[in-house]
């Protein structure tokens, strides 16, 4: 086991990879802003070292500051969290190069998923279901030919892209042209990646997502899948495990196809496929992520898994024991509420002093926070306080709880979407569990 690991990452996931490293008895040191100097990370680790402004390009995306800091305080590995440097192969083969280990997939597996025209074809090939679609465009004509073959909407996306960014949608033939402009305009100064791609595109699809988990000798476990449809603007605000629209063959016969390409692939570390599902039930690959995800709480609440310490133990060349179910077999139902300060009608971000704050508690109920009462929110970063999880037997004792869970929940000071999620948890859509990703779009439009 390692002696002692670096967390390169800020807020609720800094502590949730903290608490990792005690239980695995293992020394923590924190990095961090000026703006950081009093948060919680900081205070919980054995050692911290500011490693420059509060700006993330000089703090937390700042490589040479972070792996300076690790060898400085004689780290022997990284942990990156999600965002910032956790997607990024060249910090992950930097890391390597100077003698840390980088907790996630080896840079080859974090470029081989990474880049989408990639991934396709590395899901093609070990028969993972996906959509109509192309390779790298080369030019407006091989454009026209790709969208007569596969037939409009279409959709481009930027190979290098993520989060939505970068995608235009294509309904009608004269849209064409202007649309493969700007989103090759996009990649080219977005993204590191300049290559475009498209496939067909799902109106009104779920996003559906599985995870899977592979140690170093050859033992890789699917460990369900999570529903992310309850989202706004490419952020996910609410996220369940398992997901209301898979039935249990479904959810079998992807799991076992997944853990094959997983393994075949050579791929180790946590990973998680992003699936479309159509109207029709059909799922769809679209991206995997290389990292731990936000939403990995609730995988973890219905496995009774601590997905952290696995990816800390894979990453130090443990050989895991979990028994080999396939898939896992589920214990009740998880709900996460993300936590936002920002305001109710424009979604702003809104930073400032936590005044009072009184996260619930009680049977069932999980918050990962980095906040705290007397905290200043800074502007700095994403405007995630808290992750509210509860859990449960069944689905709608899970939202019974949660919406219990929400009525205790205490932030004073600044504004917050805890109102916003007391709407979701009587939303038909989410109560029936048939909600899609235009689910909140079409609930704000009611007003
Ligand atoms: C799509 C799609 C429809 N058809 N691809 C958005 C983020 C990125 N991960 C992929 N995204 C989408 N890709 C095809 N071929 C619709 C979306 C999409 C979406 C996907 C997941 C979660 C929320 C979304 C919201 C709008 C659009």
């Amino acid at each position: 086991m390692f002696k002692k690991i670096l967390i390169a990452n800020r807020g609720e996931i800094a502590l949730r990879v903290l608490r990792a490293c005690r239980e695995l008895g293992v020394k923590t040191v924190a990095v961090h802003s000026e703006v950081d100097a009093r948060a919680l990370h900081v205070r919980f680790a054995d050692e911290a070292v500011c490693i420059g402004p509060a700006s993330s390009a000089k703090s937390y995306l700042n490589i040479p500051a972070i792996i300076a800091a690790a060898e400085i305080t004689g780290a022997d590995a990284i942990h990156p969290g999600y965002g910032f440097l956790s997607e990024n192969a060249e910090f992950a083969r930097l890391c390597g190069k100077c003698g840390v280990r980088f907790i996630g997939p080896s840079p080859d597996a974090m470029r081989a998923w990474g880049d989408k025209v990639t991934a396709r074809k590395n899901a093609a090939r070990f028969g993972i279901p996906l959509l109509a679609g192309s390779g790298v465009l080369e030019d407006i004509t091989h454009a026209r030919a790709e969208a007569a073959r596969i037939g409009l909407p279409v959709i481009l996306k930027a190979s290098g892209g993520g989060g939505g960014r970068g995608m235009r949608i294509v309904r009608r033939d004269d849209e064409l042209e202007g649309s493969f402009a700007s989103a090759k305009h996009e990649a080219e100064t977005g993204f590191k990646n300049p290559d475009v791609f498209m496939e067909k595109y799902v109106e009104e699809p779920r996003h559906i997502e599985f995870q899977v988990f592979a140690d170093e000798h050859g033992g890789v476990w699917t460990l369900g899948e999570r529903e992310c449809s309850l989202q706004r603007r490419h952020q996910k605000v609410i996220e369940e495990a398992p997901s209301p629209g898979i039935s249990t063959e479904k959810r079998q016969e992807m799991a076992e196809v997944i853990r094959k390409a997983i393994k075949e692939s050579g791929y180790t570390s946590l990973a998680t496929l992003e699936f479309i599902m159509d109207p029709k039930g059909d799922l769809s690959f679209l991206e995997v992520n290389t990292r731990v995800q936000v939403e990995h709480t609730v995988t973890e609440m219905v496995t009774g898994l601590d997905l952290v310490a696995l990816q800390i133990r894979a990453a130090a060349g443990e050989k895991i024991d979990l028994p080999d179910t396939r898939p896992w077999s589920f214990r009740g139902h998880a709900i996460e509420c993300r936590i936002n300060a920002e305001d109710a009608v424009s979604f702003a971000p809104w930073p400032g002093l936590i005044t009072e704050y009184f996260p619930p508690g009680g049977t069932g109920v999980r918050v990962d926070s980095g906040v705290y009462g007397g905290w200043r929110v800074p502007a700095d970063y994403d405007s995630l306080l808290a992750k509210l999880i509860a859990h449960a037997p069944t689905r709608a004792e899970a939202i019974l709880r949660m919406r219990r869970a929400l009525d205790e929940f205490i932030v004073g000071g600044i504004r917050t979407n805890i109102d916003l999620h007391k709407r979701l948890l009587v939303e038909p859509d989410m109560v029936e569990g048939t909600m899609t990703t235009r689910t909140i779009e079409k609930m704000l439009a009611r007003g």
